[in-house]
């Protein structure tokens, strides 16, 4: 049997349903062993909470990749959210460097923006840095918005399919081998994930649920990737990680006031089941 060691890098809101508190469990529960690398504690995530607590473990990082390499520790899949800074940006393309094992797949979700602006903590700068990490990947799994900043398009909420090949194409010149662009919404009530995988264009269409969710972005992109390494291709991992994340947000919609994450855990065994079909 093989059994994969995935690594993924982001930060832990300490509650917030979001990055590491999301993707630990989702890829463990699609039978990966999930290392982490955490790059901040929050007390929060930072979207509709204020006054959050935050402590940036960009110093901690070095000594913690080093002392991996000098134990021979490898990776099969490194997969990274939502990162705080250029500087952990640089440390990301130093692991895809030093503890890749052969084959390595690296995902990187530029969780950096949505609904047409950057989250607060970002700036030009990070953009930048951000657009380089993903010349770098093997799957790279922007928003709209996201793909936007990073091919220096214009934001629209109503586009076309040739709209939707300029931000595929962009985001492949930019050295990103294949593209999951999510929230691609082409008719009322629909909505998708367009895949560029090795240059071939596919759409999952599937119904858009009313209102907005915070941490489906990352819901998403865990379930992908998790997916992707139970051996999945990626238009493949992209409807599993579509249904599963739909299902999270009609779960979320049952319960009463609550605004701030996914309740993704109730609905796990519907991901888990996908992957043995
Ligand atoms: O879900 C993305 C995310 C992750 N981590 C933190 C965030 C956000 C989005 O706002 O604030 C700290």
């Amino acid at each position: 049997m093989s059994y994969k060691r995935i690594l993924t890098v982001q930060d832990i809101s300490c509650v917030g349903q979001c990055s590491l508190t999301v993707a630990l469990p989702i890829l463990s529960a699609c039978g990966l062993e999930t290392c982490v690398l955490p790059s901040a504690v929050l007390s929060t995530h930072t979207s509709g909470f204020t006054g959050y607590t935050c402590r940036d473990l960009t110093e901690d990082m070095p000594a913690i990749l080093a002392h991996w390499e000098k134990e021979g520790i490898d990776f099969s899949a490194i997969y990274t959210g939502y990162l705080g800074s250029t500087a952990q940006i640089d440390l990301v393309k130093e692991l895809f460097r030093r503890v890749a094992a052969d084959g390595c797949v690296k995902v990187v979700d530029p969780a950096m923006a949505d609904n047409g602006a950057l989250y607060p903590a970002f700036d030009a700068a990070f953009v930048d840095a951000m657009r380089s990490l993903c010349g770098a990947a093997d799957y790279v799994l922007p928003n709209i918005t996201e793909a936007c900043f990073l091919t220096g398009t214009d934001y629209r909420t109503a586009y076309d399919r040739a709209y939707i090949d300029g931000l595929l194409e962009k985001l492949r010149a930019l050295g990103c081998k294949n593209v999951v662009l999510t929230g691609v919404s082409y008719a009322p009530g629909k909505t998708g994930v367009a895949v560029l995988q090795d240059g071939v264009y596919s759409l999952y269409e599937h119904e858009k649920l009313p209102g907005g969710c915070h941490g489906t972005g990352d819901v998403y992109a865990s379930a992908f990737v998790g997916a992707l390494l139970r051996g999945k291709d990626a238009r493949a991992a992209a409807k599993i990680a579509a249904d599963y994340t739909v299902a999270c947000i009609r779960a979320t919609a049952a319960v009463e006031n609550h605004w701030y994450g996914v309740t993704f855990e109730p609905v796990l065994g519907q991901l888990m089941a996908a992957l043995d079909a």
